[in-house]
């Protein structure tokens, strides 16, 4: 293993890749677990990756083919990243803690601070204290627990948790707030796919996708809309290989070209490695960012004009008639989006437009998938509503082959919301809890992660809990929310690895670390397994087969029930003692109380598990109406004003989130730097800059205050022209806490205003 460094600043770059995967990804995936750990420990944690008796990859949410369909490498090169930086044999001990301040800790990379390896006992900072030191795991619980419980409302904690958990413990974190008196329950979900929820569960009754992944590989026709799947979600293209090769269409609409949209070598296969590979869009709408409402808004003006041209043959009356309600005001209002506008907004041409309706036209079968591209943006909620109005008028909801797949990011992130992580669960869901446990949830909605921050930066939230995630890297504006935290009375974080999270501190602080996805997982009745939900509502059993990375390390479960009976003490009614012995009571519990559970330990029993139903397959909306709904959504032109750029803040190749696994961005051709700044050839002559100067970006934000990235060098690239990219985090400093998506209070991580000036900065570049 090499010794870590602060990566510095030495950029290069090659042409962006017309391909994904091949033999290379091979290769940068064995070379990152060869970097982390012994040659036994990664053959192990490799040949137990998404089989029916090993873990979920604890990469993305998306699906395993079913059981008998599986690949003996089930797993994608990043997959084998995320396993492989958990399976490390690197270790944050006690003793690094005595060697590096907090302070210290806090200048570093997020890159440098993730390659120290698992943490491994649990820590705290005291008030006043420049360093972290031991504190046993009794003692750790009745910091908390005692700081929850002198809080004047438990409406003064916050309980955030990313997507990474798994269900079990999730059932039990929200039970727990719940039960302690809050729903203050932020968590990733709120920076991610929140637009999702919101415009699904508005339009069709439930915020899920409705898709399976048989739907994908027999749709007629696919956009793939706002995603990088060569990068976020790799085993997709392995599903649209499949698309294609039944004789689908793939359709993608994205700023950049990005590597995965236009061919794909499958990794496992000899055609894959050493052809061509397979084409993957069949068209790729190069579109301005946020363009997307005006161009599903003119794929509807032009499937209304068809109908009216030859009446009975386009739209689906009878479902439209018979399950949806709305169309007449939508119909009125879509007739009447100006092609002049809807070109600006998109930046393509009437041509591509209609070469896709005509697509469209011939297809019987469409499944529209998406990603933050349409979720990060101010009217991320009215675009998707429009994706639904899309697939509504031809009745491509509720059929095989045919659907919303909104592809999510973490592992587990939709089964968390399944189990009640939620700041504003439904009265249904609350009262069945409360009739379980024998207690009254309370009613009121609770705060969500932008809500979270303005909460600690005005002084009422005082004790924060991170679960599985990264909170200050994750969440916009940087320096606000570093401040907010550390207004805290107390903040802690269940963690498997070190992060920026905890260089950010309350008066006290806690480091409680946890066992992964990967480590065995042994309680008083024996091994146990814990089950997550994928993107297309599969759940399924995982199950741990590493030595755990410290003898020292607690279960999630065993941490949230701890923690649970020190804050509340004695709850017969809810036997916290029990679940932490054995998870099979978890699940029995679980059972009870959400729907579609039901006999939840003989089903996740079976290879593959089960899948959850979804009413919106049997054609059955839960609106108000009982019906699907159209919507009106207002056509809105993102407003770039001259000398402005609209930035996206994206992942590289090489990241997991918050999280650089190294400093390139491989498909994109950037090696050695993250502060880069990807930007068209023409805009950069239209801005009198040129490939590789050194600039400052500045968002334009109207609050008047100044939030300034310093000294990211400019790439001249292949992106359609008025955007920008950048990698996130580096970039969070520009997204403005009050800049949000109307209606689901989401970050706008993908339009953010900005400018370019010269750099202000020295000449050593920031790290
Ligand atoms: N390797 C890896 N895998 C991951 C993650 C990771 O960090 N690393 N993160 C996981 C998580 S939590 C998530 S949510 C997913 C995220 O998966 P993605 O949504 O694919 O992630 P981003 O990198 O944010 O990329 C956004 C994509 O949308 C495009 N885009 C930006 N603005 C617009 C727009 O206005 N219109 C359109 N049509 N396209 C636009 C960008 O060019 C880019 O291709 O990935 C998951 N998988
Ligand atoms: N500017 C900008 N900001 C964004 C985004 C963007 O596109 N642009 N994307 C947003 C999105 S989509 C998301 S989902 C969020 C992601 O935000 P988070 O989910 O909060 O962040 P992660 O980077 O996934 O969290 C990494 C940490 O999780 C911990 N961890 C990993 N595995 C485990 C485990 O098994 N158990 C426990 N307890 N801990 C574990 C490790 O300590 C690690 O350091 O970021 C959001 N922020
Ligand atoms: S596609 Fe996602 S879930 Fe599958 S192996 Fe790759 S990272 Fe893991
Ligand atoms: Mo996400």
């Amino acid at each position: 293993m090499s010794e870590i460094e602060d990566p510095g600043d030495d950029l290069s770059v090659t042409p962006p890749k017309r391909w994904a995967t091949g033999v290379p990804a091979v290769t940068h995936a064995l070379e990152y677990s060869l970097g982390q750990t012994t040659v036994r420990r990664t053959a192990l944690t490799l040949l137990n990756i998404n089989q029916v008796k090993g873990f979920d990859c604890p990469g993305c949410a998306w699906p395993e083919p079913a059981p008998g369909r599986r690949h003996r490498n089930e797993y994608c090169e990043n997959g084998a990243k995320h396993i492989s930086d958990e399976a490390t044999s690197r270790r944050v001990t006690a003793e690094f803690f005595r060697r590096h301040s907090i302070a210290e800790l806090g200048a570093r990379s997020d890159y440098w601070l993730n390659q120290q390896g698992r943490l491994t006992e649990p820590m705290v900072k005291r008030p006043g204290a420049t360093h972290y030191e031991p504190i046993g795991w009794d003692k750790a619980f009745s910091v908390l627990a005692g700081e929850l419980r002198r809080l004047d409302s438990p409406d003064e904690a916050l309980f955030y948790t990313s997507g990474r958990l798994n269900n079990e413990a999730a059932f039990l974190l929200q039970l727990f707030a719940r039960a302690y008196g809050t729903n203050n329950l932020p968590d990733c979900s709120n920076l991610c796919h929140e637009s999702s929820g919101s415009a699904l569960q508005e339009t069709l009754g439930i915020g899920k996708g409705s898709v399976s992944l048989d739907d994908i590989h027999t749709a007629d026709l696919v956009f793939v809309v706002g995603q990088n799947p060569g990068t976020n979600h790799p085993r997709m293209l392995t599903a649209l290989e499949e698309t294609k090769r039944n004789g689908g269409k793939v359709i993608a609409v994205n700023p950049l070209p990005e590597a995965g949209l236009i061919r794909f070598k499958h990794p496992q296969k000899a055609r894959g490695v050493l052809g061509r590979g397979t084409p993957i869009a069949d068209q790729f709408l190069q579109i301005r960012p946020g363009g997307d409402l005006a161009l599903f808004q003119a794929l509807n003006r032009l499937l209304l004009e068809a109908e009216d041209e030859r009446p009975g043959t386009v739209l689906d009356h009878a479902f439209i008639s018979a399950r949806t309600t709305g169309f007449a005001d939508f119909a009125d209002h879509a007739r009447k989006v100006p092609w002049e506008d809807v070109l600006a907004a998109t930046g393509l041409t009437r041509e591509e437009i209609e070469r896709v309706h005509d697509q469209v036209l011939r297809s019987e079968k469409i499944i529209v998938c998406w990603a933050m591209g349409l979720t990060q943006h101010k009217h991320g909620v009215p675009t998707i509503r429009e994706v639904v109005d899309f697939l509504l008028l031809r009745g491509n909801i509720g059929r095989p082959g045919a659907g919303v797949c909104p592809v999510r990011g973490h592992s587990n992130v939709q089964g968390d919301r399944t189990m009640g992580i939620w700041e504003r669960m439904p009265r249904t869901f609350l009262d069945a809890l409360g009739r379980e446990f024998g207690f009254t949830p309370p009613a009121h909605h609770g705060l969500d992660s932008v809500g979270g921050i303005r909460a600690m930066r005005d002084g009422t939230a005082k004790v924060f809990l991170g679960v599985a995630g990264n909170f200050v890297r994750a969440t916009p504006d940087s320096h606000v929310t570093e401040e907010a935290m550390r207004r805290c009375r107390l903040t802690a974080h269940i963690s498997t690895k070190l992060n920026r999270s905890h260089t950010v501190c309350g008066d006290i602080a806690l480091i409680l670390p946890t066992l992964g996805r990967s480590d065995r997982d042994i309680q008083a009745s024996g091994e146990q397994f814990i089950t997550v939900e994928d993107s297309m509502s599969e759940v399924h059993a995982s199950r741990g087969r590493l030595a755990p990375a410290s003898p020292h390390l607690l279960s999630e479960v065993a941490i949230i029930s701890q923690l649970a009976r020190g804050t509340l003490g004695d709850t017969p009614a809810i036997p916290w003692e029990e679940f932490e012995a054995d998870y099979d009571t978890v699940r029995d519990r679980i059972a009870r109380v959400v729907p579609g559970f039901e006999n939840f330990n003989a089903r996740v029993a079976e290879p593959g598990g089960f899948r959850l139903p979804n009413p919106v397959n049997r054609r059955v909306f839960r609106t108000p109406s009982g019906k699907a709904v159209f919507t009106v959504n207002e056509f809105t032109m993102p407003d770039i004003p001259e000398g402005h750029l609209l930035l996206q803040t994206l992942r590289s190749h090489d990241q997991w989130n918050t999280v650089p696994y190294a400093m390139n961005d491989r498909y994109r051709g950037v090696h050695n730097a993250r502060r880069v700044v990807l930007v068209n050839p023409d805009d950069l002559a239209a801005l009198g800059f040129a490939d590789r100067d050194r600039v400052d970006l500045v968002a334009v934000w109207h609050d008047g205050l100044e939030r300034r990235a310093e000294d990211f060098r400019v790439v001249a690239y292949p992106a359609s022209r008025g955007s920008a990219a950048s990698y996130y985090p580096e970039t969070n400093v520009l997204v403005p806490l009050d800049s949000v998506a109307d209606i689901s209070n989401t970050p706008t991580s993908k339009g953010v205003l900005i400018r370019m000036e010269p750099t202000r900065a020295g000449t050593t570049p920031a790290t």
